[in-house]
């Protein structure tokens, strides 16, 4: 009897944590602040507040890596081709940094945290990637040598802010930023990698003319057979690889 108590206290507490996922909510460039797309909040204000971030369904993962989901996280069900785009966008100097805040960040989804982004061809605010090769990886960490994890040690010990720089000679244009943690405390099996991607959208400004030469798609860029995307995170000590090609 005692025995079946404690474990429905255990049970219990462990869905509190198993829930309690995250997204981007604040954005800072420069002194400029861009509220994030808020998934409880966003859709019950009319006016719907104008995002530079693509819309999320809510705080939960993506794990089914071949779905349309994995790009900006959402919205296949909702008979829209990929991310949904939104309406405005930040703008930003190349060779700059973006300070992307995230809701608190529950202690047990250890993983890397990854930066992709993706030129426009067209005007961001309608702009879809679909199944397209466009992105390039522009920023990555994993796990560094004393076994620290940049979520969420890192991340929590930088109250929640990821920074990453835009490439500084990047042509100038408009790009989305696919930013994402891969949360791996399931991810001893396929599928088991929780991925929360966020997918923010930027005017880059500068005299710069670089642009890479090679680019993967989401989905596609990873699948059940990619390095660290099944990985059991507590038996492995060694470094970790992370999932994608090379920055
Ligand atoms: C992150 O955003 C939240 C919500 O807007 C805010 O309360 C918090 O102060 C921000 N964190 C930092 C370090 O700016
Ligand atoms: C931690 O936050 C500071 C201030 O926003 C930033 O300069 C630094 O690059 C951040 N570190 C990481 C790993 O994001
Ligand atoms: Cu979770």
């Amino acid at each position: 009897m005692f025995k079946n108590l404690l474990s429905l206290f255990v049970i219990s507490a462990l869905s509190v944590s198993v829930h309690a996922h995250g997204y981007v909510q604040d954005i800072v460039s420069g002194s400029t602040h861009y509220t994030g797309y808020l998934p409880y909040q966003d859709p019950y204000y009319n006016p719907v507040p104008q995002r530079i971030v693509r819309p999320v369904p809510g705080n939960g993962p993506v794990t089914d890596l071949s779905l349309i989901d994995v790009q900006c996280n959402g919205y296949s069900a909702g008979g829209v081709v990929g991310s949904s785009p939104a309406p405005i966008y930040a703008t930003v100097a190349a060779g700059s940094n973006l300070a992307l805040n995230w809701t608190t960040w529950p202690d047990s989804h250890i993983g890397p945290m990854i930066t992709y982004m993706a030129r426009a061809p067209s005007d961001i605010t309608k702009w879809v990637p679909g199944t397209s090769a466009v992105w390039f990886k522009v920023a990555q960490s994993g796990k560094d040598s004393s076994g620290k994890w940049a979520a969420t040690d890192i991340l929590t010990a930088n109250k929640s802010i990821y920074t990453f720089t835009i490439p500084p000679k990047l042509k100038a244009g408009q790009y989305i930023v696919r930013h994402e943690i891969i949360a791996l405390h399931a991810a001893y099996t396929y599928p088991g990698a929780q991925v929360y991607p966020s997918c923010i959208q930027i005017q880059v400004t500068g005299s710069g003319t670089a642009l890479p030469t090679s680019f993967v798609s989401f989905p596609g860029a990873y699948t059940a057979t990619t390095p660290g995307i099944v990985y059991d995170a507590y038996s492995n000590t060694g470094a970790y690889p992370i999932p994608g090609p090379a920055v």
